[in-house]
């Protein structure tokens, strides 16, 4: 390939990735509840599903960026990790109340940067994300399997996020139930 046909090639690709987005007005930041972590390792643990949870993305470090599918992001990042108790398919969404141009992906039981288990931008009005059955891109789970959720942001935007996860049972209540279960097959 000619020189001169590459750059036009990157070009095109730079304009596509980075051409702008309409404004929207995004409703007013919510109160801070169960923030994220700011890193895989220092995630925020889920305990259970349905798991609903706010924050901000404001003033943390940017870690990670997935292009899905636009590129070049330096937002600030937040995490949160979940053990699935059960396998099955989970539905997440920071479509409730998140105010500013979201990123949303997941990584399976390690960090593949360049390839991420699941990933969304766009999918709700104000270019907020979701990964989910209705989105027709949800999240399928293993039982035992951990799960790194990433709350990031396009382009450079940070802000404050709402995160709902729904699609099984796996409340505290439900996993000490099993429990008690289990252990009385031994008494
Ligand atoms: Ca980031
Ligand atoms: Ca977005």
């Amino acid at each position: 390939m000619k020189v001169a046909t590459l750059i036009a090639c990157l070009l095109v690709l730079a304009t596509g990735a980075l051409a702008e987005k309409a404004p929207y007005n995004y409703p007013a930041a919510g109160a801070i509840d169960r923030q994220g972590g700011d890193t895989i390792e220092t995630a925020t643990a889920i305990g259970g599903v349905p798991f609903s949870g706010a924050g901000t993305t404001v003033g943390y470090i940017h870690n990670y960026d997935e292009v899905c599918p636009y590129t070049g992001s330096t937002s600030p990042d937040v995490v949160y990790s979940f053990v699935a108790c059960d396998t099955g398919t989970l539905s997440i969404t920071l479509c409730g109340g998140s105010g500013y141009d979201t990123k949303l992906y997941v990584y399976h039981n390690v960090y593949t940067p360049g390839a991420p288990y699941r990933c969304n931008d766009d999918y709700c009005p104000g270019y907020v994300s979701e990964l989910s059955v209705a989105s027709g891109n949800p999240v399928p789970v293993v039982a035992g399997d951990i799960y790194y959720i990433v709350v990031d942001g396009y382009y450079g935007a940070s802000g404050s996020y709402t995160i709902d996860i729904t699609g099984m049972d796996c409340t505290t209540a439900t996993e000490e139930s099993t429990f008690s279960s289990a252990k009385a097959l031994y008494r």
